[in-house]
């Protein structure tokens, strides 16, 4: 089978250090998360920023300074920033990180309840200006999925131009309002993508480590982190991004699944160049 991309979301925008005193804020706290991933096999970063006291925050400036900060210190692994933001943000705010050309960027491919009535907007006007700027600046989509109609907008898409082939992307299940993070479900998203596309599985809150298992198995990519989850094991947090990361590395090992570092994760998603 081919080697397991771990993706690690080391931060999200909505998760508190109330929630996790290890949640990193600050620049240096993201620097820290991001090591001790990278150290545990994550050859993949999802980058959300704050400001210090935790406020999330789409700023250009903020993200080139987190991003020059984990460069020093991993120069080879992959960055992958947020245009999804926080759900209150607008489109203008979300698509920043864009400008300074990552290689890789998620893209909404649709709107849903986003827990209690928290609605995440990602209109299709606001999708094509999305994969239009991201095409300009050079970044691959990521795909992000919570929902089986976002894989047709994203195919929509594709057919318009707007995204090249092959596509790449993530299936966020099991956040509350949208797609459950069963079995069935994903087998149901995989068998929904065009051929040729590459996958990662992201299961919310406890579906983290049963959807991971349920996606390595099946030859997919696995994306964990304090984004989607805190705890190690019920009732026990995790101290770090590290630790998550750690645990898929040994499931994989129980089913003979090799690491990708950052290099084969390139080759594997497409990925032209580092930035
Ligand atoms: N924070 C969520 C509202 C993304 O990074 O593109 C959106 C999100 C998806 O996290
Ligand atoms: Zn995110």
């Amino acid at each position: 089978m081919e080697k397991l991309i771990i993706t690690a979301a080391i931060c999200g925008a909505e998760v508190t250090k109330e929630q996790n005193p290890a949640v990193p804020y600050t620049i240096e706290e993201i620097v820290r998360e991001t090591k001790l991933a990278v150290e545990a096999g994550a050859a993949v970063i999802h980058l959300h920023v704050r400001e210090d006291d935790g406020t999330p925050t789409q700023s250009k400036d903020r993200y080139e300074e987190a991003i020059k900060a984990i460069r020093a210190e991993c120069p080879d692994v992959i960055i992958l920033p947020s245009t999804g933001g926080a759900t209150w943000m607008t489109a203008k705010e979300r698509l920043q990180p864009v400008f300074l050309s990552p290689e890789i960027a998620t893209l909404d491919c649709g709107t849903c309840n986003f827990g209690g009535d928290e609605v995440f907007t990602n209109t299709v006007t606001m999708i094509e200006e999305f994969s239009t700027a991201m095409q300009e600046y050079g970044v691959k989509p990521e795909c992000e999925v919570f929902e089986k109609g976002m894989i047709d907008t994203a195919i929509v898409m594709m057919k318009k131009g707007l995204i090249s082939k092959p596509m790449h992307f993530n299936f966020v299940l099991g956040v509350s309002g949208a797609m459950t993070a069963t079995a069935r479900d994903l087998v149901f998203m995989v068998g929904s993508i065009p051929e040729g596309s590459t996958w990662v599985a992201t299961g919310i809150g406890r579906h983290e480590f049963p959807l991971a298992q349920i996606a390595m198995a099946m030859g997919g990519h696995v994306r964990v982190g304090f984004e989607d989850n805190l705890y190690l094991e019920k009732g026990v947090l995790a101290k770090s991004n590290g630790e998550l990361v750690a645990k898929v590395v040994d499931m994989a090992k129980l089913i003979g699944r090799e690491i990708a570092t950052p290099a084969e994760a390139r080759e594997i998603m497409g990925l032209s160049q580092t930035k």
